[in-house]
Order: structure tokens, then sequence, then C-alpha cells
């Protein structure tokens, strides 16, 4: 009798120990016939009687316990559309971060819902004297709202660039009026022509004609380069 009832501890210990509340029904004093106990059966001997409860197989709840929740977020890798991130479980609010969160398979739909006519959509921060830059709309720093991704700007010195930096208007001619005019440069006594145009390295113009040749000797000979 008392190995029977240290087996059962045993068993019902074996369960706390792997977190689980298993549903055994303690071997019943009455369960087991007269006879098992007075011969003094040996373990192997009891679980082949008929009189003695087989120790049940592990209820559903009990093999629930032994998931996989890598990200620590309740849900278990099963179903949790990305186990490695806490914020993406099913059942989690959508924040506004190009993921889809609560994992029903769309990304961002509640700020699409609200904003997908802006989301992706070209937007302008104008700073100073008009100057701005030109963003795209999207999710903010806060991932519940969205924002136009570029900063304003304030006027700067004009640069031979391409680029109205001064925001007055006018790209480059308004400090350099040459800028698309012919120029010649003379070189082996002879006059090489060209275009100003601006120099992406000093930010200054210069005159093509400058990176120009001359046949050597004569100024007749075409211009190599040209
Ligand atoms: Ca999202
Ligand atoms: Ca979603
Ligand atoms: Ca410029
Ligand atoms: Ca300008």
């Amino acid at each position: 009798m008392k190995t029977i009832l240290q087996l059962v501890l045993g068993v019902l210990l074996l369960a706390n120990l792997f977190g689980c509340e298993l549903d055994v029904s303690p071997v019943q004093p009455a369960a087991i016939a007269s006879s098992d106990i007075s011969e003094s059966p040996s373990v192997s001997q009891i679980r082949g009687s008929a009189s003695f409860h087989e120790t049940p197989a592990p209820p559903p709840e009990c093999k629930a316990l032994d998931i996989t929740d890598e990200d620590h977020d309740g849900a278990a890798a099963e179903i949790d559309c990305n186990d490695h991130d806490p914020i993406v479980f099913p059942g989690a609010y959508e924040w506004c971060d190009y993921l889809d969160n609560d994992c029903n398979g769309q990304t961002d739909e509640n700020w699409q819902q609200l904003f997908g006519s802006l989301i992706g959509e070209t937007c302008i921060a104008t700073g100073q004297n008009g100057c701005s830059n030109a963003g795209i709309w999207g999710c903010d720093f806060s991932h519940d709202w969205i924002t136009c991704n570029a900063t304003p700007r304030n006027p700067e010195k004009e640069v031979c660039n391409g680029f109205d930096d001064d925001c007055n208007g006018i790209t480059d001619t308004d400090a350099w009026p040459e800028i698309g005019l012919e120029c010649t440069v003379e070189a082996e006594a002879c006059v090489l022509s060209g275009v100003w145009e601006c120099d992406s390295y000093s930010g200054l113009p210069y005159c093509t004609a400058e990176n120009k040749v001359a046949a050597p000797g004569s100024c007749n000979q075409p211009e190599i380069g040209d």
C-alpha cells in the first residue's frame, strides 16, 4: 500500500515540476483489490493489474504549456506571425510602423484607412523665404501618427550647382549670369570654344573649352574633344 501511494505522489510531483495541473484521479484504495495488497505486488505487476488506474495521459491543457514563445508576448509561435517581435502578435495594436502588428495579413490597415490617400505621396516642407524641401508622407517616429519626412530649409548662399540655393526663384544665373553662354579659351595659339557650366567639385562656373586640347601646331585642325 505504501508503495502505491508513493507512486501516485511521485506522478503528481512530476506533473507539478512540469507546470501541469494534471487531472489525475489518484489511486483509490478501494479500487485495488485486497488480494493485490496482500500479495505485495511489484510495480510492474500493479501496472498490469486491471484494478489499478493507469496514470492518465496529460490533458490538452498540459500539452499547451509546452509551447514556444520566443518574444514573450504571450502568443505561441504557432499563432504569432513574428515570434521574434513582441509588438507583433494576434490582437496587437496596429501601429503605424510598416509592420502587420496584429497578424491579420494587412499592414497598417487602420492608418491606410485614415490616411491612405496621403501615405507615400509627395509632401513639401517650407522654411524661410519660401525655401522648401520635398519629402514623402509616412509614419512618424511615435508610430502613432503620420508625418511629412521633409525638413524645411532656409536660404543659403548661391552655389553653382544647378540648384536655387537662396530660394529667389533663379538657379545659379543670379550669381553667374554667364552660365549657359558660350566661352572661349586660348591654347597653342588657337581659340577653343565652349560653354560656361557649373563645376560640381568647386561649386564655381568654368568654361568647358578648358577641357579641350588644340591640335599641335595648327589652329585650323579640328579641336580634339569635340
Ligand atoms: Ca503596423
Ligand atoms: Ca494588420
Ligand atoms: Ca545654386
Ligand atoms: Ca538662386
